[in-house]
């Protein structure tokens, strides 16, 4: 049997970013343009239902038995950061029931701009961002934004719409980035598409053959937990869940 090391065992790969900005729908569209090509899975995170798990099966885009949902019951990042234990043993069951996998996509539950998963639940992560959050979110910078692996600028399609210049956004983002990969991706626009399976695909080769080293993009802002244990300096930012670490 091969070594258990991050070359021998899928890639996973982990989709954050805000509320509502397409994080399910980017994910099914991946499933799309490579479910024929790779093997694929999908574990998605919710709060407290596992409506993005039957949203994905629903898109009938990939087998429905691949695609696992944890509720986390607390914070989205806390279980894609602080303890990602639910999450870890979710993506080594669905590794190991469809030995083997290419990809895992895991879905963080939408949280603010400064939620990141832990290297320790994912390989490589993309962070995405909707033009109808506005042409100035890219600039405002914050972990995901600054130093995911991909930033993806979603829902181009719409950007007329709202006024957004998204040649603009892309250039204040990659600025932010300080040059790491960013795309303009439309589920509606095959070229957007196509330039984000071949992403996918090049990152999936860099960490079959070893080169792909999976960089943290940082932890979130300072913020303090119901306990009143300050992480960094206080800020107005109250959670429920125990404190981590
Ligand atoms: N116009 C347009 N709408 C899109 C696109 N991608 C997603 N949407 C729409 O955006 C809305 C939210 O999409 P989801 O994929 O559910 O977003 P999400 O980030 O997974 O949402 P949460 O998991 O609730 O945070 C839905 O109404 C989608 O149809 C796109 O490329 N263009
Ligand atoms: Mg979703």
């Amino acid at each position: 049997m091969p070594e258990n090391t991050a070359a021998h065992r899928s890639l996973r790969l982990g989709v954050a970013g805000p509320v509502g900005t397409g994080k399910s729908s980017l994910i099914a569209t991946i499933c799309r343009a490579l479910a024929e090509e790779i093997r694929l899975g999908v574990i998605t995170n919710d709060i407290y239902t596992d409506e993005d798990a039957r949203f994905l099966r629903s898109a009938g885009v990939l087998d429905p038995a691949r695609i696992r949902a944890v509720e986390t019951g607390a914070c989205p990042h806390t279980a894609i950061r602080d303890d990602v234990t639910a999450n870890l043993a979710a993506v080594e069951q669905l590794e190991a029931d469809f030995d083997p996998l290419d990809v895992v996509l895991v879905e963080s539950g939408g949280d603010n701009l400064t939620a990141t998963f832990s290297p320790a639940l994912v390989d490589a992560q993309l962070f995405v961002l909707d033009v109808a959050g506005g042409g100035d979110v890219a600039r405002k910078g914050g972990p995901g934004i600054g130093r995911a692996d991909l930033l993806v600028v979603n829902k181009v399609d719409i950007a007329p719409h709202v006024g957004v210049d998204v040649e603009q956004m892309v250039a204040d983002a990659t600025a932010a980035r300080e040059g790491r990969d960013v795309l303009a991706v439309s589920r509606h626009r095959e070229d957007t598409v196509s330039e984000l399976r071949a992403w996918v695909l090049a990152v999936l080769a860099a960490h079959t053959d070893g080169r792909h080293v999976p960089q943290d993009p940082g932890p979130m802002a300072p913020h303090v937990h119901a306990d009143g244990e300050e992480h960094g300096h206080p800020h107005a930012h109250p959670h429920e869940h125990a404190p981590s670490r």
